[in-house]
């Protein structure tokens, strides 16, 4: 019986009972409210991970990059354009929010709101401060996200700047203090891969959380409560097929001036692994594979740009978390100001690059922005139960992103010749 279960993909048992909770909360009503504890349990083991994915994932992040000489005209090509593709992921996910309003017009007064604080009034300059991790584990106890990640970025870099030009821990040997660099190194990596372990084991849950609280979303709100998520999935997908057909077909049509087509055929094994796994990190061999034979990058230039991008470019999560903090918003009634905007957009920026690469490193993230702003966090659980089937899209756009921004970076070197795309048969 379990082996049948297991046997079956993860995204299948998740779409099964997504669509048997609607239908038991449907019949069920309120008295639904009686199983939605077992939806709390699983959103309690997601904000358990916030903290831990965030500090391992990003300091292994940063630090495997290995020496800063690396970076040079590589490294800060492609970081410019992560940058520049993360920004214009996270507009546009404000911007379909806005227009669309996808969670305007639900009645949501029928569900029990917990107390959600009323943070202070904007001020930029306590807004710069609060980015600064005076106390880490402070930070950590009261899972900050921004002070975190900008912890993390720093202890990351502290590692690279320790290591210095060492290639190699054998060369750390004629000195304790690079040596104990290189093990706390390792011992980030280690940590990161423990907690995408654990959250693995979470997402198993996923189903009986999904069910749970589709049930007591129906149950409560009726089937209103099933066209709002809709239209969520919806902006999704459109937000995640704009980003791909517009502006990574753009980047590869004007600025690394190669077939859009031989890029989609050569890229197609890792973009399928993506959407199937929803997740950066299980793609990332096929990934790597993809854009060193079918596109022809270089192993350097491939190995480095496209393990960093799996790390901090996920342009698809990033759209989505400006996208979802609006809907949260919208379905509780909240008030966003400019300044708001500003700070989601900072937040959902600092987000993408936190979230692990792991099926519901985005929800995950969710949890610790809407901490940040005023958005009820009952939404996690209003949209948890329809997270997975978005989560895959926005992994194929990360990876579609990434190997985007390498084939970019390689042509700006001369590695591909314009105009076509040649794998390495071809050679
Ligand atoms: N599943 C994440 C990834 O692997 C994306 C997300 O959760 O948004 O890229």
């Amino acid at each position: 019986m379990l082996k049948a279960w297991f046997a079956i993909p993860l995204w299948q048992r998740v779409v099964a009972a997504l669509i048997l909770g609607g239908i038991t909360g449907y019949f069920w009503g309120p008295g639904a409210e009686s199983i939605k504890i077992i939806g709390d349990i699983f959103i309690d083991f997601i904000k358990m991970l916030i903290v831990p994915l965030i500090f391992f994932s990003v300091v292994s992040g940063v630090a495997s990059i290995g020496n800063l000489g690396k970076l040079g005209s590589v490294g800060w090509r492609a970081i410019l354009l992560f940058v520049i593709t993360g920004q214009v992921a996270v507009w546009l996910g404000l911007a379909l929010g806005t227009w669309f309003e996808p969670g305007v017009g639900l009645d949501t007064s029928a569900i029990p709101m917990g107390d959600t604080p009323e943070p202070a009034a904007f001020d930029w300059r306590e807004m710069l401060r609060s980015m600064i991790p005076v106390s880490p584990v402070g930070v950590m106890a009261n899972v900050q996200v921004l002070p975190l990640i900008v912890f993390s970025l720093l202890v990351g870099i502290g590692i690279l700047l320790a290591r210095g030009d060492v290639e190699d821990d054998d060369e750390a040997e004629t000195d304790s203090g690079v040596r104990g660099a290189a093990m706390i190194a390792r011992a980030f990596d280690g940590g990161a891969l423990i907690f995408q372990k654990i959250t693995i084991l979470v997402m198993e849950l996923t189903p009986f959380g999904v069910f749970a609280l589709m049930a007591w979303v129906v149950g409560i709100l009726g089937l209103d409560a099933v066209v709002a998520l809709a239209k969520l999935v919806g902006m999704n997908y459109l937000g995640c097929l704009l980003i791909i057909g517009v502006m990574y077909t753009g980047i590869l049509a004007f600025m690394a001036r190669v077939s859009i087509g031989g890029f989609f055929r050569g890229m197609v094994d890792a973009i399928a692994v993506a959407y199937s796994t929803a997740s950066s990190s299980a793609t990332l061999p096929v990934t790597l594979r993809c854009t060193q034979r079918n596109l022809g990058v270089s192993k350097p230039t491939s190995s480095f740009v496209v393990s960093l991008g799996s790390t901090i470019n996920m342009d698809g999560t990033a759209m989505y978390l400006g996208l979802a903090t609006l809907f949260g918003a919208q379905i509780f009634g909240v008030d966003l100001s400019t300044t708001d905007y500003l700070m989601i957009a900072l937040l959902a920026t600092v987000g993408s690059i936190g979230a692990a690469g792991i099926p519901g490193g985005g929800l995950v993230m969710m949890g610790a922005i809407f901490t940040a702003v005023k958005v009820p966090l009952e939404t996690i659980a209003f949209v948890a139960g329809v997270d997975r089937i978005m989560d895959m899209m926005r992994t194929a756009t990360n990876v579609t992103g990434d190997a985007t921004v390498t084939v970019a970076t390689a042509s700006a070197m001369g590695e591909i010749d314009k105009g076509e795309l040649k794998s390495a048969d071809d050679v």
